[in-house]
């Protein structure tokens, strides 16, 4: 499996007619050689592939590294990296645009040095079988921990101790990482698409957006489900449910492998634009998931129009935020397969009052 991607990118390096590459980004060494300690860097040519760290992962490099060769260093690593290359008789050396500027500046002092944008982050775009059951094992282990905590969602109850007792859910169900600072908003605050939790408590008649998701073998899982509080005068937040929700699944089924990533995005967007709220919903429809939470490709209007494919793994989170009312978002993770959408969320998607 490595071995493959390494195959792959070296066949897109020979594109651009370079043969000696050196990826610095931690998440690229480890979708390329399967490293996933903290320090490393990983050098790529026609001669040998090394994988550079320190000490600390010399056991780990052994143990989660076979296709490239293991070199530990005590060295200043990039000092130690620049005579290794020389040694390989590497002139021309290419570079992912994310190097930190000291040490493309010290390169530069080396090597005729050029830029790789997203080589590597474009190979990721596309996931293979074992990819997509790691994300499926994140995205169980996220949907199980809400479901275990979803009775604590009621009126006198405040965000924070939700997301709390949700993040602490996750990593009771084996979840490695929390994806990112869990979202509860509820009543005003949930008009804000990416609030904070807050000591606020969960009223009657209030919208509870929560959003969240856990990393699994190096995977991750986003999700958000919104919620209703039971109470008087909630007919404008149902209203603005059903719409989402059409949104949400109008876009699910309407994905096909011959639509851009744009074209995804105007199906969601023109049902909440034909419901009279286009203007309030100032975000993309999704993007990829994988080994960040945030990747390729990007479901926006904006986006570059990539075609959708077999493999591609993306989220898909209409949402529609009226200040001082509320908002709605409803989040799933889908997989294209057989030019189609298979939804990997299984969460229930209608309305639930608490
Ligand atoms: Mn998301």
């Amino acid at each position: 499996m490595y071995s493959e991607r390494i195959l792959r990118l070296k066949r897109e390096l020979r594109k651009k007619r370079k043969s000696a590459c050196l990826i610095t980004s931690l998440t690229n060494i480890r979708y390329l050689a399967g490293f996933t300690g903290s320090y490393a860097c990983l050098l790529l040519c026609d001669r040998e592939d090394v994988l550079f760290t320190d000490f600390r992962y010399q056991e780990q490099s052994a143990r989660e590294v076979s296709t490239c060769r293991c070199v530990i260093t005590s060295k200043d690593l990039f000092v130690f990296i620049a005579s290794y290359a020389k040694k390989l008789g590497i002139k021309d050396l290419s570079l992912e645009d994310t190097i930190i500027y000291k040490r493309y500046e010290y390169l530069s002092r080396h090597f005729s040095l050029t830029m790789l944008s997203d080589v590597v982050e474009d190979l990721r775009i596309v996931k293979d079988a074992s990819e997509i059951e790691l994300i499926k094992e994140a995205i169980k282990k996220a949907e199980d921990a809400f479901i275990k905590i979803k009775g604590h969602i009621k009126a006198g109850v405040t965000e924070r101790s939700i997301a709390l007792r949700l993040e602490e859910s996750m990593k009771h169900n084996g979840v490695d990482k929390i994806a990112f600072d869990t979202i509860v908003a509820s009543g005003k605050n949930s008009a804000l698409p990416h609030a904070k939790p807050t000591q606020k408590k969960l009223e009657k008649g209030d919208l509870v957006v929560i959003d969240w998701g856990g990393e699994s073998g190096g995977y991750f899982s986003d999700m958000t489900r919104t919620l209703l509080v039971k109470g008087p005068n909630i007919e404008k937040q149902k209203e603005i449910y059903d719409v989402v929700l059409t949104a949400n699944t109008s876009a699910i089924e309407g994905i096909r492998t011959e639509l851009t990533a744009p074209q995804v995005d105007a199906i969601a967007r023109q049902v909440i634009t034909d419901a009279g709220h286009g203007q309030r919903f100032g975000h993309g429809t999704g993007h990829g998931v994988g080994l960040e939470v945030h990747e390729k490709p990007r479901v926006s209007a904006k986006a570059p129009k990539l075609l959708i494919k077999d493999g591609m793994v993306f989220t898909v989170e209409p949402g529609i935020y009226i200040p001082n009312l509320g908002g709605v978002r409803i989040e799933d993770m889908v997989v294209v397969s057989e030019g189609k959408a298979q939804r990997l969320t299984t969460l229930p998607r209608n309305i639930e009052i608490v």
